[in-house]
C-alpha cells in the first residue's frame, strides 16, 4: 500500500513537470514524441532531399540563422526583394512542397488536442534546422490567415531556449529549455505571443546529430 502512494506520487510529480501551463492557451510537454525521433529524423531527411534546406534571405539581405525546408500545401520562404513569406511553389526547386506525412499529420492533431485545440487541421510544415550556436530573434507568428488555429511546434534535437513574453514585443519573459522530443502548443489568446530561440546549446545528438530540427504546424488558410 505504501509503495502503492509513492507511485501515485511519482506519478502526480512527473505529470507536473511533463505538462507545463506556459500562457493562458499555450502548454509545453516535455518528451512528448522521444520515442518518434527516429520516425521524424528518416521522414525530415526524405523531405530534404526532395527540398533542400536552404538559408533563406531577408528583406534587404539579411541571412536568416536557420536553413528551411517544409511540406504542405504551402510553406513559408524569404528573400531579398519581397521578404517572408508563404508560396505554393519552392523557389529553389520550382517545384510544389511534398505533402504533409500522414504520420506527421496525426501527431500535429493528437498534439494539439492534448493542448486543447480539437480537430487542427495543418496545411503548411515549416521545418528549421539551426546548427550550434543559432538563434531566432524575437517575433509573433501572424501572417496564418486563420489565427483561430493553434502552432503546433515540435524540438529534435540539440537543445535551446525558448523564450516566452507577451502581446507586445517588450513584456517581461520567461526562459524554458526546449529538449528532444518537447512539443509546445499554443492558440487562442496566447496565438500572437512574443517569442524567440536563444542560441542552440553545444552537443552531438545520437540521432540529430549537431543540429536542432523544430516543426512547426499551422493552419495557413
Ligand atoms: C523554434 N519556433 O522553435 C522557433 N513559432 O525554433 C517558433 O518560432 C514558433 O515554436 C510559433 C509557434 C511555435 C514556435
Ligand atoms: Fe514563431
Amino acid at each position: 500500500m505504501v509503495f502503492n502512494r509513492v507511485d501515485s506520487m511519482d506519478d502526480l510529480f512527473f505529470d507536473n513537470i511533463k505538462k507545463e501551463q506556459i500562457g493562458s492557451h499555450a502548454v509545453l510537454f516535455r518528451k512528448k514524441l522521444i520515442d518518434q525521433e527516429h520516425y521524424f529524423y528518416e521522414t525530415i531527411q526524405a523531405i530534404a532531399a526532395e527540398i533542400p534546406f536552404h538559408h533563406y534571405e531577408t528583406r534587404g539581405g539579411g541571412r536568416i540563422a536557420a536553413a528551411m525546408t517544409g511540406c504542405g500545401n504551402i510553406s513559408w520562404i524569404s528573400d531579398q526583394y519581397k521578404g517572408y513569406r508563404y508560396e505554393a511553389f519552392n523557389p529553389i526547386t520550382k517545384r510544389k512542397w511534398p505533402a504533409i506525412p500522414k504520420l506527421f499529420f496525426d501527431y500535429a492533431q493528437e498534439c494539439a488536442a492534448a493542448g486543447g485545440f480539437e480537430n487542427f487541421i495543418p496545411d503548411s510544415c515549416l521545418i528549421n534546422r539551426y546548427a550550434i550556436g543559432d538563434k531566432m530573434g524575437l517575433h509573433c507568428d501572424k501572417d496564418e490567415k486563420d489565427l483561430t488555429a493553434p502552432i503546433v511546434s515540435l524540438s529534435f534535437g540539440l537543445s535551446a531556449p525558448f523564450i516566452w513574453g507577451g502581446l507586445s514585443r517588450t513584456d517581461p519573459k520567461k526562459r524554458y529549455m526546449l529538449h528532444s522530443g518537447d512539443v509546445v502548443v499554443w492558440g487562442g489568446e496566447s496565438r500572437l505571443v512574443y517569442h524567440a530561440i536563444g542560441a542552440v546549446q553545444k552537443g552531438n545528438h545520437p540521432i540529430f546529430g549537431p543540429y536542432r530540427y523544430n516543426l512547426t504546424f499551422r493552419k495557413v488558410y
